[in-house]
């Protein structure tokens, strides 16, 4: 792949403004100061993200207790197991790397003598790699309209339902939205993103399967530019098997947009599938070389103990973390903010 198709797919077009405070940031609306910043998410949020991401606990956090064994101390064994631990729930050899360098040189600090001071750790070096990549898409009154949300990935990551569910969780928040069914590879996926549309009760502009995608995303903008609409999600294709027309057909939608309106805000979000573990950290590697991913939303951390890809994501990558799927209802998308995922996935009372 040429690197001129890379400068087609990631022109200097986005500026997001950078969050990294403690902060959950919830996009603020075109024209009105509609900024709603919580330090905390409801109660019912954290339920879920915990339930959510009990497979990745179990395997990071059951019976730490039980390693010491009435040690007085943290010694080799017990850095062993933890060490395991975080590589089976998929951190990667990396970040695992990084974690454990931590613990080591704490162990020979302060002596860790219980569960509770190896999991402070744990939290703090969890923070300090997850808390650069929490940078929510900020919607910026000042740009041109629409931003526009392309969904890039493999199939089956959860790219048309991520969208479904975006699309929910803006016209929440009060943002006039538009879909554009881009995956005109397969029928399904038109009447799935369709179907989305009915039940959020959002415009989604639609061809025939088969269709140029670029020719869809292109009546899109027209119609979102028609009706001042702030957000256009749009869908496309994710054959990864044909790796040359997949990005060909992502750089010709891409020259696209550039053309409407070389001043659209453009986000292109890969969707990647926790289930996958190592191999989501290697899609985001390829994607990211050949089409400039701006933002990323991890889906199926409920599926999985491999939740722990999320740092190895983090570490090796630092691209923003937008949202994370932990379940199939529109409630179950998330903007990401690292300090309740870290609460969620270390919470050893539950
Ligand atoms: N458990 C779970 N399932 C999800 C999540 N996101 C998507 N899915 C499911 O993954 C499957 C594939 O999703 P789809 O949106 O069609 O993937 P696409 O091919 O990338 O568009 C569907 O059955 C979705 O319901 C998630 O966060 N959690
Ligand atoms: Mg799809």
């Amino acid at each position: 792949m040429a690197p001129d198709l890379v400068a087609v797919l990631n022109p200097a077009l986005v500026r997001y403004s950078i969050t990294t405070s403690h902060q959950v940031s919830i996009p603020h609306m075109f024209g009105f100061k509609k900024t709603a910043a919580v330090t905390a998410p409801a109660p019912g949020i954290l339920d879920r993200l915990r339930n959510g991401l009990q497979k990745t606990r179990a395997v990071l956090c059951t019976d730490i207790e039980d390693l010491f064994k009435g040690k007085p101390a943290i010694d080799e064994s017990v850095l062993d197991e933890i060490e395991n631990r975080l590589l089976l729930a998929d951190l990667g050899v990396d970040a695992t790397s990084r974690i454990m360098a931590a613990l080591r040189a704490e162990a020979k600090r302060n002596k860790l003598g219980t569960a509770a001071e190896v999991i402070a750790v744990l939290r703090q070096q969890m923070l300090e790699i997850l808390l650069p990549v929490q940078q929510n898409i900020e919607l910026d009154a000042s740009r041109a309209r629409p931003h526009v949300i392309l969904v890039v990935g493999v199939n089956g990551v959860g790219k048309t339902t991520t969208i479904g569910k975006l699309a929910a969780y803006y016209r929440q928040l009060g943002s006039d939205v538009l879909l554009a069914a881009g995956d005109t590879f397969r029928a399904a996926a038109i009447e799935q993103i369709q179907v989305w549309g009915r039940r959020t009760g959002i415009p989604v502009i639609a061809q025939h399967s088969g269709a140029d995608s670029a020719a869809v995303i292109y009546d899109a903008l027209q119609s979102a530019r028609a009706r001042q609409a702030e957000i256009l999600i749009a869908d496309t294709a994710g054959r990864l098997h044909n790796k040359d027309n997949l990005m060909g057909e992502l750089a010709k939608i891409r020259r696209t947009i550039s053309r409407f309106d070389p001043e659209l805000p453009v986000e292109v979000m890969l969707v990647l599938d926790a289930t996958t573990g190592q191999n989501a950290l290697a899609q985001a590697e390829q994607f990211h070389k050949l089409a400039g991913v701006t933002g990323i939303t991890l889906t199926k951390l409920d599926g999985t103990a491999k939740g722990g890809v999320i740092f190895a994501l983090a570490h090796k990558l630092a691209i923003p973390l937008r949202f994370i799927g932990i379940g199939e209802q529109a409630e179950d998308l998330r903007p990401f903010a690292a300090e309740p995922f870290i609460e969620a996935l270390l919470d050893t009372g539950a």
